[in-house]
């Protein structure tokens, strides 16, 4: 018996791939959901069954929470995987799958929920010991005696940062005194109209950082272990470009204090599955901003260095079972790299949909190709432009870096553009090269 009947992947593209591997290995018959635009993707062809739960936009497909529950009620699925994006982190979905009677791959409700409220989950955080961001501790009360006086005690610049906003949304740099007060109004109404919530908090705003995040695994039943960190750094517009694990040039004091907080955290709140603690790191302190409570796009990286299978892990982890590694087992060994090829203009980032003519993946030791492509493939235009995720592994940073730089160089891919040439610079930039650059540097270089 496999250690779930039947898991139903809710998802398209390279992720539900990654997926669907992760279950066949462990012998666990799989279910893929595909939009009418999405007949052709890879997992679908090899999944054990395949259902069409909609036509092309997201909102009618993979979005379409009681579409997603028929397919898994008549195929007879008794698991449910998100991947990460979509509904992944969508606490209202996971509840509708679970009273349905299906496992949600995935956290469980009160912790999922917690997370999901952003005050609240940093406040949360700092109980159990994560180091954060100094701030207002809370919303903005609306006395403006006190809110001057907690921007003075916290130092300017401060940031506003309404509490349902996200992904860049929803934030106001404040430089000094005489704005703090009109900037709180604008955001306030501003959040309101995009998010449905005047709720703002003040932090300290951190002029250099770089974004560094804790992956972690947790089964729920007590054991809670770190994978380690990863810098994510090189990103454009919020969205990630290329990823590194580990993060370059952290004292080990200082990475293994706040991996250990991160432990801690997930036991203090009774976190079950795999999860990441979203930091900026600034002269050698780290800063919680986030929780994702998802498999994410870079997990690959850690996988490398650390040899543990991710997903593999949440299923297990799904069935009940414990984690298969105790922290003492958990080994750091060499340096990855990944970066994110996404179906776009490398010039202008408008997005190339269209047909891949030839598809030609690098290879050899240590170089890792997580992508549904194949040739006479086509890219539909509905969805994220993310078409490959090429993982280079060395013994360390610059090894990885040049396996990095070869298997760039070797990678084909015809009839639609891609940012592969973004990637042929950025493995050849001095800066990069050297390690540690902050969330602005590739926008202030992609600027000359
Ligand atoms: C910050 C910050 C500087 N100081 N908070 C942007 C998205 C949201 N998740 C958090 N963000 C930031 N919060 C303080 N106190 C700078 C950013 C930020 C950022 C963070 C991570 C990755 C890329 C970023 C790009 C611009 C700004």
């Amino acid at each position: 018996m496999p250690i779930l009947e039947k898991v139903l992947i809710a998802n398209r593209g390279e992720i539900a791939l990654r997926v669907l591997r992760a279950c066949k290995e462990l012998d666990i018959p799989t279910v893929a959901v595909h939009s009418k635009a999405d007949r052709e993707l890879k997992h679908v062809l090899l999944a054990d069954e395949a259902v069409c739960i909609g036509p092309a936009p997201s909102i009618d497909s993979y979005l379409n929470v009681p579409a997603i529950i028929s397919a898994a009620e008549v195929t007879r699925a008794t698991a449910i995987h998100p991947g990460y994006g979509f509904l992944a982190e969508n606490a209202d979905f996971a509840d509708q799958v679970e009273k349905s009677g299906f496992i949600f791959i995935g956290p469980t409700r009160d912790p999922h929920r917690l997370v999901g409220r952003k005050v609240a989950a940093i406040q949360a955080m700092k109980e159990a010991g994560v180091p954060t961001v100094p701030g207002s501790d809370g919303p903005i009360t609306g006395d403006d005696e006190q809110t001057l006086a907690i921007a003075r005690r916290i130092g300017y610049p401060v940031i506003v940062k309404a509490a349902a906003g996200g992904g860049g949304r929803g934030m106001r740099v404040v430089h000094e005194e005489a704005d703090l007060l009109s900037s709180i109004q604008v955001t306030q109404s501003e959040a309101a109209a995009a998010f449905g919530s005047a709720v703002v908090y003040l932090e300290k705003f951190l002029q250099r950082p770089r974004h560094v995040e804790i992956q972690v695994l947790a089964d729920g039943q007590g054991n809670a272990i770190h994978l380690g960190d990863r810098d994510c750094s090189l990103q454009r517009r919020h969205q990630k470009v290329l990823e590194e694990a580990p993060a370059p040039g952290i004292p080990q004091d200082v990475r293994d204090a706040v991996a250990e907080s991160c432990v801690k955290a997930c036991i203090d709140l009774g976190y079950r599955g795999a999860g990441t603690f979203e930091f900026l790191y600034e002269d050698e302190g780290f800063y919680f901003i986030e929780m994702n409570t998802r498999v994410q796009v870079e997990h690959p990286v850690t996988e490398m260095i650390t040899g543990i299978d991710i997903v593999k892990e949440q299923l297990r982890i799904a069935s009940g079972l414990p984690l298969s590694f105790k922290q003492s087992e958990v080994t750091f060994r060499g340096h990855a790299f990944e970066c994110r090829i996404n179906a776009e203009d490398p010039k202008t980032f408008l997005p190339s949909p269209g047909k891949v003519t030839t598809f030609h993946a690098p290879g050899g030791l240590g170089v890792r190709v997580d992508s549904h492509l194949y040739d006479g493939y086509t890219v539909p235009p509905y969805y994220d432009s993310l078409i490959a995720k090429i993982i280079c592994y060395g013994e360390d940073r610059s090894i990885a870096l040049a396996k990095m730089r070869q298997a760039l160089d070797e990678l084909v891919v015809e009839g639609i553009r891609t940012n592969t040439p973004l990637h042929r610079e950025l493995a050849r930039d001095p800066e990069f090269q050297k390690g540690g650059v902050s969330i602005h540097y590739l926008e202030k270089r992609l600027q000359e």
